[in-house]
């Protein structure tokens, strides 16, 4: 039995049920709620207290890199990370830049200003009752504010914020240059991970104005999207 603990909206989480769906892995999900994590259950699970975490007949797993390379090992086709030596490297840098860098800028576009958070902070609490949904519509933008702040991004002018993503946009568009996937000729976990955080990106009002200008990463993220999704 494989369980994938999770928050539904976690890019990471995003990132880990994509590869579970291209190596054909059948799966269930556990949604921890706000009052779960209040009350320790991010510990109990993983030692860094941070989602997702696997947990495959038995054995435990946290982070999605761990865990994506994890998946690789047991399931190895559909190969994701491919063999040639610099093209796994090339995997690796995307991957790290998606999960280190990308990650707080949809972090502090979806939940820290106010006309996105409207929209995304309720669905954090979707699973938690009254009381929970009403403290997290003040705690949550807070709290991301706090960490967004914290590692630099958050302290920015917004427009400097959409100046430098527009810079991101426009080096994958240069480094697609009409190729299909971000590195070799498949699909890569180079393409989920940054496409995970993406795709986060792409539910702000800021994302969708500036992937406007950029058909080849939109074209793109649709490809990602496609090959990725569930197997209905
Ligand atoms: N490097 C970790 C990052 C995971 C992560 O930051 N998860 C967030 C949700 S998007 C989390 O669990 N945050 C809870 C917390 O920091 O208390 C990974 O790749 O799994």
């Amino acid at each position: 039995m494989t369980t994938l603990y999770q928050y539904d909206l976690s890019p990471f989480c995003d990132k880990v049920r994509r590869v579970l769906n291209v190596k054909g892995v059948a799966y269930r999900t556990e949604d921890v709620t706000i009052l779960d994590t209040l009350k320790g259950r991010l510990k109990q699970l993983s030692p860094a207290a941070k989602l997702p975490v696997l947990d495959i007949d038995g054995e435990r797993i946290a982070d999605s890199t761990d865990i994506c390379r994890f998946l690789e090992a047991r399931f190895p086709e559909p190969r994701l990370v491919p063999a040639d030596p610099r093209e796994q490297a090339l995997v690796h840098f995307f991957e790290d830049w998606a999960d280190e860098a990308l990650y707080f800028y949809e972090m502090h576009l979806r939940f820290t200003l106010p006309h996105n958070a409207e929209r995304w902070v309720p669905e954090t609490s979707k699973h938690d009752g009254a009381l929970i949904k009403r403290i997290a519509k003040v705690a949550v933008p807070k709290a991301m504010l706090k960490t967004t702040q914290a590692q630099g991004i958050g302290r920015k002018p917004l427009e400097n914020i959409k100046r430098d993503l527009e810079r991101h946009f426009h080096m994958i568009n240069q480094w697609l240059n009409g190729r299909d996937w971000l590195v070799g000729d498949a699909l890569t976990l180079a393409d989920i991970a940054v496409f995970a955080q993406l795709d986060c990106v792409a539910g702000t009002s800021e994302g969708q104005d500036l992937l406007r200008g950029y058909d080849g990463v939109r074209n793109w993220m649709a490809r990602v999207d496609q090959a990725t999704r569930p197997a209905h």
